[in-house]
């Protein structure tokens, strides 16, 4: 981690491209001050020689030629306690492209390079002010498109995850350094832990190891959002269910069957969950071209969805067109029959349904509160469950893939334990795949570590 070079001083813009009411340039490294140093005048055009730390001065850049670039605000943070570890120096000017542009510009003819795309993230890395999943949570944080996944990510940025990781990393540290002390030192009279002990410390890993990964699916969702469809014959009320849900005028709504000919997508959240609803062509046998190709496109969405939302003009009563439709969605565990216009007297109830159904008016609003919480129940989620527990769920395919490992290594090697062998050489194999598999989540244990924890809890060199 250490041999890491950071000896050049780097520089970006690090607020969005585009117009707003400020910019800014942000530069860490070595050079950060001096750098400062030669872009900043005072109001009155002079040099300022010392910038305290951590405080605000006003000012004006200039470029190389000595010309006025913008008015300023610049801070400069003095390394250790920065976000990289480095000093850091940011420059707010006023929020065009043009001047911002113009300012890094300059920045970089004083002596800075341009950063890569998460370079400053990795030097915080480098310097260990974050570890691995810290890093990759600003990531998520940046990205985040609900509440529930912003939380999330969060959640891993203050660490609570990596603390996770951690507990389980120090527990099967602490089983390697006695089985590594047997290996080294067999003659040496050092308490060997019962393989009892070693047993039930193993089986603790497992069981914490597979509860982290049966989070994995709520953190799937967090990052593709549900997918529902609304399908339907024509006229039910699709594109109105999709405003009501929406809250906006979004899709064409009409008296004439037909209005919808193509698959409309939004983005939603739900309590708090990203979900992707998607509007479908009225199913129908139809004549015109458009519409065929329409419905053909609502069969195939049917495939992708994660819930389906068949709806029924209620108003009209179950017809034959209804019941082909149904015979296409009712094998599908994740259908969920809506009754739309129940503000008008209706001709078909639930009771007619063996699945979960619910009634609802796109007109009036009711009963989406109630469809929205079958929806939940039928995905197994709970929201508030998911909000609260949000601190250990994992997102990344990355964590996934390395605790998959892990986890296969330990049951290999809790096999061993009970198929009777106890060689500590045997056992430090998978032993050692678990922890490296581990390790590579937060990027954090080295060597240097393992020896630190052996050293520290025996003494054996005395
Ligand atoms: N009374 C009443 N009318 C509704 C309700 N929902 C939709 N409508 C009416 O039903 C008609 C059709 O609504 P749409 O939302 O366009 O129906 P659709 O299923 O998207 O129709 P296509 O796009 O043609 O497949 C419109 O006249 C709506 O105003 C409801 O809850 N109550
Ligand atoms: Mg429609």
């Amino acid at each position: 981690m250490k041999d890491y070079l950071c000896e050049d001083t780097i520089a970006a813009i690090s607020t969005p491209i585009g117009k707003g009411a400020i910019g800014i340039v942000r530069i860490s490294g070595k050079e950060a001050l001096s750098i400062l140093k030669k872009i900043f005048r005072t109001k009155s055009g002079k040099k300022k020689e010392a910038f305290e730390d951590r405080k605000m001065h006003y000012g004006i850049a200039v470029d190389d030629k000595g010309e006025t670039i913008d008015e300023v605000l610049v801070v400069y943070m003095e390394a250790p306690k920065t976000f990289t570890g480095e000093d850091v120096v940011e420059i707010h000017s006023h929020g065009g492209i043009y001047v911002v542009r113009k300012i890094l510009r300059a920045v970089l003819s004083f002596g800075a390079r341009l950063a890569d795309p998460g370079e400053f993230t990795k030097r915080a890395f480098i310097h260990g002010k974050i570890d691995l999943v810290q890093a990759e949570a600003i990531n998520e944080i940046i990205n985040a498109s609900s509440e529930l996944s912003l939380k999330v990510a969060v959640n891993h940025l203050k660490g609570a995850l990596s603390r996770k990781i951690e507990e389980i990393m120090d527990r099967l540290f602490h089983l390697k350094a006695l089985i590594e002390a047997a290996v080294d030192f067999p003659e040496e009279d050092i308490e060997i832990i019962e393989s009892a002990k070693v047993k039930e410390e193993i089986k603790w890993a497992i069981d914490e190891i597979k509860t982290l990964l049966k989070t994995y699916d709520d953190g799937k969702i967090l990052r593709e959002g549900i997918k529902i469809a609304i399908v339907g014959k024509p006229n039910v009320g699709k594109s109105s269910l999709l405003n009501a849900l929406l809250k906006e005028e979004r899709a064409i709504v009409t008296e004439i069957p037909g209005t919808t000919r193509d698959v409309i997508e939004e983005s939603i959240t739900l309590k708090g969950i990203p979900v992707r609803l998607i509007d479908t062509a009225g199913i129908r046998e139809a004549e015109d071209k458009v519409e065929k190709i329409g419905i053909s496109r609502s069969l195939e969405k049917l495939k992708e969805a994660d819930i389906v939302l068949f709806l029924i003009d209620g108003a009209q009563g179950f017809t034959e067109e209804d019941e082909n439709i149904y015979s296409i969605v009712k094998d599908n565990p994740n259908t969920i029959i809506v009754i739309n216009k129940g503000d008008l007297p209706l001709k078909v109830s639930c009771e007619r349904f063996e699945k979960e159904c619910v009634v609802i008016s796109a007109k009036t609003g009711k009963g989406i509160d109630r469809l929205t919480e079958t929806i939940m129940e039928k995905l197994l989620l709970q929201p508030e469950t998911i909000l609260k527990e949000s601190d250990t769920i994992i997102t990344s395919e990355r964590h996934k893939e390395l605790l998959s490992k892990a986890l296969k290594s330990l049951e290999k090697l809790l096999e061993s334990l009970e198929k009777g062998f106890e060689s500590p050489e045997f056992l430090s194999i998978d032993l050692d795949s678990a922890i490296d598999a581990i390790g590579e989540i937060t990027g954090k244990r080295t060597v240097e570590d393992m020896l630190d924890i052996i050293f520290s809890t025996f003494c054996i060199g005395k």
